[in-house]
């Protein structure tokens, strides 16, 4: 009888300290982190795998008053009707998140998604990056355009070979962690003509630049981000415009008169191999992103004069 009762204790003892846990397991899921579900469709994934695709995909959120939050996951494509898109669940900091960007940092621009939401059903954000929001290839230098310095990473690659496993089999993947240049980006394994068609038909493309710490506002906190060291008028000459403005103005420009035309094309190709080639002198890259705004102003006024 003894026994018995000692092991009604214990057992009890381990339902309440199970019951303890659960409830703390429950209440740091709700109150200390939150999940995004991401979709994400890698523009014109031509190539089908029967064994899928799985890409290193980053995201930046950004909440009022805090820094940034980066993180990369693995994102698996697949399917046989949709191939170029793919599902993931990411978990971040518990915080009150009003936009949300993603890049392949090897393969693709930067997008940003900034009409995400909470979900109130399933409990969690829901980004989309999919349609006129998928991640637009032949960026392989994760800098924020598709230019020279991309063509010359891929005719350094060209014909080459991937197996990211070993297992001598020729895969496209790229998981987290995977840093070199990797210029197939159709996803099959191999870098030829297919790969290059990203780089022609996107050239002088640029990254959506929200959803970033607008550098003065970073400038005047005490958190110690790069940005703080920066000298501020550079930070001011770059951001004299809000950038999304110019950005706007640019893509107005580009699409009304420059992609329109074969010597509209080869001033966008003549502008961004001469523009960016002093951030080559600059390995910080915040700095670079910075320059390269600089760089595009005059090209922000020609089109402010000629756009609706
Ligand atoms: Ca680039
Ligand atoms: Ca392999
Ligand atoms: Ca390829």
């Amino acid at each position: 009888m003894v026994k018995t009762n000692l092991n009604k204790k214990e057992v009890n003892k381990m339902k309440k300290t199970l019951l303890l846990i659960m409830v703390l397991m429950f209440v740091s899921a709700v109150s200390f982190a939150d999940q995004v579900k991401v979709t994400v469709e890698l523009q014109g994934k031509i190539d089908f795998n029967p064994n899928g695709l799985d890409q290193c995909i980053t995201f930046e959120l950004l909440a009022e008053g805090h820094d940034p939050v980066e993180v990369s996951v693995n994102i698996h494509f697949g399917g046989i009707f949709s191939p170029e898109i793919g599902v993931g669940i990411i978990t971040v900091p518990n915080r009150n998140y009003h936009c949300i960007a993603a890049r392949n940092k090897l393969h693709t621009l930067r997008q940003v998604d900034d009409s995400f939401y909470w979900d109130e059903i399933s409990g969690q954000y829901v980004a989309n990056f999919t349609g006129e929001n998928q991640l637009i290839g032949g960026n392989l230098n994760d800098d924020d355009v598709i230019d020279l310095k991309d063509y010359d990473i891929f005719q350094a690659l060209m014909s080459t070979l991937y197996d990211s496993d070993g297992d001598g089999v020729v895969d496209g993947n790229t998981p987290c962690g995977v840093f070199t240049e990797h210029a197939d980006i159709t996803g099959n394994g191999r870098v030829d003509l297919a790969d290059f068609s990203f780089l022609q038909i996107n050239f002088g493309k640029t990254s959506e630049t929200g959803c970033r710490v607008e550098p003065d506002r970073v400038a005047e906190g005490d958190d110690g981000h790069s940005w703080s060291s920066s000298p501020c008028v550079i930070a001011t000459a770059c951001y004299e415009t809000p950038m999304a403005e110019e950005v706007k103005t640019l893509s107005a420009f580009r699409d009304e008169h420059l992609l329109t035309n074969g010597a509209g094309r080869t001033f966008v190709k003549f502008y961004y191999q001469h523009g960016p080639k002093i951030a080559d002198y600059i390995s910080d890259k915040e700095v670079i992103k910075a320059v390269v705004r600089k760089s595009l102003r005059p090209l922000v006024w020609v089109a402010d004069k000629t756009t609706q």
